[in-house]
This record gives C-alpha cells, sequence and structure tokens, in this order.
C-alpha cells in the first residue's frame, strides 16, 4: 500500500501520469492509501483545509457503478486566490468544474460561496477505477473560492454556469448535487467523521469537468452566490 501512495506522490511531485495499477485493493484499503498521499503533504509542510466531495451527481455516480460519494482532503497550497493563475507546467492534464463551497464552523454551514475545483487525475489518461482515484486523493489538484456570503433561503435550486474565455461552456444546477449541496456538506460530516472550524467544503461538480486550456480565463456564476474566476498559465 506504501508503494502505491509513493507513486501517487511522485506522479504528483513530477507531473507525470501514471498507468492505472490494475492491483486489486478495494474501497478500504483505498482511503488508507489516500491518507499516506496526504501524509506526505503535511510532511512537507502543507495544512489541511477541509474536505471535498466527488461523484455527488447522479450521472457521476451511475457512470461509474456506485450508491456514495467519495470524498478527500483538501490542503492549503492547493487554495488559488480568487483569479489568480494555475501553473500549468506543474500539472498533468487539468480540468475544471464548477462547484460550490462551504466554510465550517461549529460542525455547520458558516457561509457558502461559488467555487471552482481544478482536478488532475495522476493516472493516465483521467482513467481509473473507484478505488484508485480514491487513492489519488479524488483526483483533487486546486481550488479558488469566491466571496463567502450568508446562505440564502434555499440553495438546492440555483442556475449554475461556466464560462470559459468569456463564452458559456457548461450550464447546470445545484440540484445536481446531491439533489441538494447541504447534503454534501451532511455527506462531508459523516464521512470525514468531523470537520474543524474554518475548514472549507467542496460539494463535488455540478457540471461536467472540462479540460483547463493555456492561457484560458474560467469564470463559475452561481446563481445567488455570483462569480469566481481564476486563469490558467500561457
Ligand atoms: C474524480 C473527482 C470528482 C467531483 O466533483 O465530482 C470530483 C474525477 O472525476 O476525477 O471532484
Ligand atoms: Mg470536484
Amino acid at each position: 500500500m506504501t508503494d502505491y501512495a509513493a507513486r501517487l506522490d511522485a506522479a504528483l511531485l513530477t507531473h507525470t501520469a501514471v498507468p492505472q495499477f490494475k492491483a486489486g485493493f478495494d474501497v478500504t484499503a483505498a482511503y488508507a492509501i489516500q491518507q499516506d498521499v496526504v501524509a506526505r503533504r503535511v510532511a512537507r509542510g502543507e495544512r489541511i483545509a477541509g474536505i471535498k466531495l466527488g461523484l455527488t451527481s447522479e450521472a457521476k455516480m451511475r457512470q461509474m457503478g456506485v450508491h456514495e460519494a467519495i470524498w478527500g482532503r483538501l490542503t492549503d497550497a492547493m487554495k488559488i486566490p480568487d483569479g489568480g493563475t494555475v501553473e500549468l507546467a506543474k500539472r498533468i492534464h487539468p480540468k475544471v468544474e464548477p462547484e460550490v463551497a462551504f466554510l465550517v464552523k461549529g460542525g455547520t454551514i458558516a457561509s457558502i460561496a461559488p467555487a471552482i475545483e481544478v482536478i488532475d487525475s495522476r493516472y493516465l489518461g483521467f482513467k481509473f477505477t473507484l478505488p484508485e482515484v480514491i487513492a489519488d486523493n479524488t483526483s483533487a489538484a486546486a481550488f479558488v473560492v469566491g466571496a463567502w456570503q450568508p446562505v440564502p433561503d434555499g440553495v438546492e435550486d440555483l442556475g449554475v454556469l461556466m464560462e470559459i474565455n468569456g463564452r458559456s461552456a457548461e450550464k447546470g444546477n445545484t440540484s445536481a448535487i446531491l439533489g441538494d449541496p447541504r447534503r454534501a456538506f451532511d455527506d462531508a460530516l459523516r464521512l470525514a467523521g468531523k470537520l474543524e472550524d474554518g475548514w472549507i467544503v467542496l460539494a463535488g461538480a455540478a457540471t461536467a469537468a472540462l479540460p483547463l486550456p493555456a492561457g484560458a480565463t474560467v469564470q463559475v456564476t452561481v446563481e445567488k452566490l455570483g462569480s469566481v474566476s481564476l486563469r490558467a498559465s500561457s
């Protein structure tokens, strides 16, 4: 198991994808590998900044043949400021997806913001089994969070738009996230065991992820929550 973590960590550090392991580890073992992968980052000085949920949409669950969301860990090194730049030289084959972020306080939701997640599978061709993607910290690479605000009444039916270079690229709705993104928060609490004050919870993508082209500007707008953006280096 240590060997899988070492290979995934090397892929991260060298920005070079690895072939799928084709090994028979199960979901429980996969979370242990993920913990090892993240512990290596923490040993290098990164701090845990929160939790991300994945496969929270019906479509993605059906695609993977699963009935439960997966989760991964966010670190401070993954955080990009709103409007900031993703250095493509340090990535493998990054994709962007529109998300909703929650800020934790007292074990509950303190505030909400529009967000963009950058996923960057460490496996060749973004191809993996469910245990493999869990071991790979659910493809987590980077994230951007917009301005925090009080949770408005009803966040289960908000329009979501992702624009790339000013053109509409994906449209969706927060209802795609487990019917209501607040369920993703409850899942995060259940799956992670505890959520610390100041942590961020990424609820999962509201649409399909799209490749991040060099030099692109990506903007995500969530109805009632406003916009957030990032740029890709050229
Ligand atoms: C796994 C990560 C999925 C989401 O929001 O559903 C995810 C992947 O598709 O590479 O972050
Ligand atoms: Mg995501």
